[in-house]
């Protein structure tokens, strides 16, 4: 026997400086659950607000047609569906099928979001390489260029991570540049779209030294992985992105052209966090995933992020919207 469930959650949080419109207040997305026999899988689709193109309400009646899909052990198209119904199915299944290995990388970088003085104490807990990742673009790039400037200088064993959501003018990029010592430069992994305009983040590579990544141009229109100058990694946020087949073929090309991948979290619930950390394990071992998103929360859902003190949230408590049997 087959069943399909999908369950809605509400989880209480402060979406904090990531989303750059909206304070979310609430998180809500849904677990798809499938049964085969005595095999079960889940999966989480949660679409994010500012940045999916589909709403929870969009995502949620095309997750139940295709969950009548599969009961009916249809093909599924993957590449009609929305990016996030496309991720949370294909985990659940790949969960199911037993394909997802459960080991999982819970070293996230710790993402600092203002506040240096809680930055360096997390990063004295840190074991092993010390990467970070600080939101910029959104003062005066003279803030942020002495605050990323002190951070080198005063931690010489410390990489960061960037991130400017395209919010610089070249002009602008290269003025954050302007106050970044030319010899910590190499310390910052990379900065992650400078630019309004992909060219003009490659021309602020070639121009400052400094490296970049692409997350947004991830997600343009018909993007496919090339090795450009400057280019160090991309970023994949797979509920923004697609199926796993997908996601497996955009690292597997990405890698091939010696880009690294950042496996990254779209404020996903602690559960499907723990999903993208055995992702992130399993198909680039060797890169610190950007996951370091629970505590923008203040509950945790069904399976707990390690460390983390957050009460957790049963799925028996999550509303059953939907669920059949075949
Ligand atoms: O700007 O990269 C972003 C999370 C949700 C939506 C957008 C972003 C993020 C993150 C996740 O920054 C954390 C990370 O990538 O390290
Ligand atoms: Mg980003």
């Amino acid at each position: 026997m087959k069943q399909a469930r999908l369950l809605a959650y509400t989880l209480p949080m402060d979406s904090g400086v990531i989303l750059r419109h909206t304070r979310l207040a609430q998180r809500e997305g849904f677990i798809v659950e499938l049964k085969d026999g005595e095999r079960i899988g889940r999966g989480e689709i949660a679409p994010l607000p500012e940045f999916s193109v589909e709403t929870s309400q969009e995502a949620g009646e095309q997750a139940k047609a295709v969950m009548t899909s599969w009961l009916e052990g249809e093909v599924i198209g993957w590449d009609t569906l929305y990016p996030s119904v496309a991720f949370g199915l294909s985990m659940a299944i790949a969960e199911l099928e037993g394909e997802l290995p459960l080991t999982g990388n819970f070293l996230a970088a710790p993402l600092c979001c203002g506040d240096p003085d809680e930055l360096v104490e997390r990063l004295a807990e840190l074991p092993g390489q010390k990467v970070a990742k600080i939101k910029v673009g959104m003062y005066e790039p003279i803030r942020d260029g002495l605050v990323v400037n002190m951070f080198l200088e005063a931690i010489p064993d410390l990489w960061l991570r960037l991130d400017a959501n395209r919010q610089w003018t070249l002009e602008k990029a290269k003025k954050f540049a302007g106050y970044i010592a030319p010899e910590f430069r190499q310390r910052i992994a990379f900065l992650e779209e400078p630019c309004q305009q992909p060219d003009d983040s490659l021309l602020f590579s070639a121009e400052t030294g400094i490296a970049i990544a692409w997350d947004e141009t991830v997600r343009d229109a018909g993007f496919e992985p090339a090795a450009r100058n400057g280019l160090s990694a991309i970023v994949i946020k797979p509920t923004l992105v697609g199926s796993l087949a997908y996601v497996c073929e955009l690292v597997k090309e990405a890698k091939a052209l010696g880009l690294d991948v950042v496996i990254s979290s779209s404020l996903e619930s602690s559960f499907g966090l723990n999903q993208l950390a055995r992702l992130s394990h399993w198909l680039v071992p060797e890169t610190i995933p950007g996951l370091d998103t629970i505590s923008l929360f203040k509950a945790q859902l069904d399976t707990p992020w390690p460390g983390s003190d957050l009460p957790v949230m049963s799925l028996d408590s999550c509303d059953l919207v939907w669920q059949q049997r075949r």
